[in-house]
């Protein structure tokens, strides 16, 4: 379907392309925060308005030529707006990390306390970690989970909101395997006066089908990915309150980005318009079904979930007592044919590069259209891996099995064929 005219004359570029394109095909992709697009979002990332530049914002752009990027952006802002009951939303950040910073920018000044969740305890880097701008600009804190239930400690953040009054409360999180419980987020930033940003780049296409709470009505500005669960274009999105609008958008540009990506704002578009479907709800219901699933499996055969399992698109395995660490887990998933990633569990003391877990999402799966009797096929092959990660004629074995195996379920199968 999609023309890749002109790209087999370069045999060295084509073939890596082919090879990238075969081990999505053959391999079975579960990093919580991957996902494949429709081959309609392919086509608008793949589309000639990545040739234009359109710096500003619609009917107020520093160059000529913009009327087309001018009705896309417009558009695509509206469905965003209606797909997530939103006040006001800017279409243009290139990343979550962008959208993160263009969010703090907009209310904090450097040297404001922001008060996150810890990246060991399932955080993201933007909200606070050190090696990050955030963690650089700004006084950061960190709230976490509790050790007896996973679940995040509420009361911690109640007292050290209340200690250390901090000007932004940050929500949300990379690898927590729980639904955030943002009335009582908004609670605690109400008593201190903070802002309360949520970041719902894991779960917000849970967030646009109805399964997960929404964090709009609470947040003053929500920030997301959006090609994890809501299957957009890498990219993305803030939404926030009508008060905020004009600082968030300054501060995207040209605060921090110059031309925004055209062709990627088409994928966005084309990406909401599909969530905005009713069948979007039911691909979401499937990802929790697997997810739930898989972790049914897990928990049978012995693996400790984190949190106990999970209401959400990912969970966490908690390797500690299985003599594995998660890098040694991902390297034997990974000849097993199996792309998933390591990751901290809360309060542990490996090293964030050998780390003591593994993180597995089925958005993607899901999108490839396995159900639950599929994700048994699936818990067996990551099960037989993880008993046998120092045999690695048996993990190759398990490869091919899955290679096979994931030929039931085709992706963009017009595409460079
Ligand atoms: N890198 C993303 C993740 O894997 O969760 C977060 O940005």
């Amino acid at each position: 379907m999609l023309n890749t005219k002109g790209l087999e004359l370069d045999s060295q570029l084509f073939g890596i392309l082919r090879r990238e394109l075969g081990r999505q095909r053959h391999k079975l992709e579960m990093i919580a925060s991957e996902n494949f697009v429709s081959e309609a979002v392919l086509a608008c990332a793949a589309s000639v308005f990545t040739n234009k530049y359109a710096e500003g914002y619609p009917d107020r752009r520093y160059y000529g030529g913009c009327e087309f990027a001018d009705e896309l952006e417009i558009l695509t802002q509206a469905r965003a707006r209606k797909l997530f009951g939103a006040e006001y939303a800017n279409v243009q950040p290139h990343c979550g990390s962008s959208a993160n910073m263009a969010a703090y920018f907009s209310v904090l000044k450097p040297g404001d306390t922001i008060l996150g969740m810890d990246l060991a305890h399932g955080g993201h880097l933007t909200h606070g970690a050190p090696v990050s701008f955030s963690g650089r600009l700004y006084n950061c804190r960190f709230y976490g989970v509790r050790q007896d239930t996973e679940l995040i400690d509420y009361d911690q953040v109640a007292e050290m909101a209340e200690t250390i009054k901090p000007k932004m409360i940050v929500a949300g999180a990379s690898s927590y395997p729980r639904i955030i419980d943002f009335a009582k987020f908004r609670e605690v930033a109400d008593r201190c006066g903070a802002f309360l940003l949520v970041d719902m780049a894991h779960f917000a296409g849970l967030v646009a089908a109805g399964l997960y709470p929404s964090p709009i009505p609470f947040a003053e500005i929500v920030t997301t990915t959006t090609h994890k669960t809501l299957r957009g274009p890498r990219g993305g999105l803030i939404l926030c309150r009508k008060k905020y609008g004009k600082a968030i958008d300054d501060q995207v540009f040209p605060g921090l980005q110059g031309g925004p990506l055209m062709h990627i704002i088409a994928g966005k578009a084309m990406a909401l318009g599909e969530a905005l479907e009713p069948d979007f709800i039911d691909y979401q219901r499937q990802i929790l079904k697997n997810t739930d699933r898989l972790a049914i499996r897990l928990a049978d055969s012995g693996f400790r979930l984190v949190s106990g399992g999970t209401d959400t698109h990912l969970l966490l395995i908690d390797l500690r007592g299985t003599g594995l660490t998660g890098q040694v887990a991902q390297t034997a998933l990974d000849l097993a044919g199996i792309t998933a990633n390591k990751n901290a569990v809360p309060f542990e003391k490996e090293r964030f590069t050998v780390a003591s877990g593994l993180r597995l999402g089925t958005a993607a799966l899901t999108s490839r259209g396995l159900v639950e009797a599929d994700i048994d096929d699936v818990s067996e092959f990551i099960i037989e891996a993880l008993r046998h990660t120092e045999d690695e004629g048996r993990l190759k074995k398990i490869g091919h099995r899955v290679e096979e195996f994931s030929q039931r379920f085709p992706l963009y199968p017009n595409l460079m064929s």
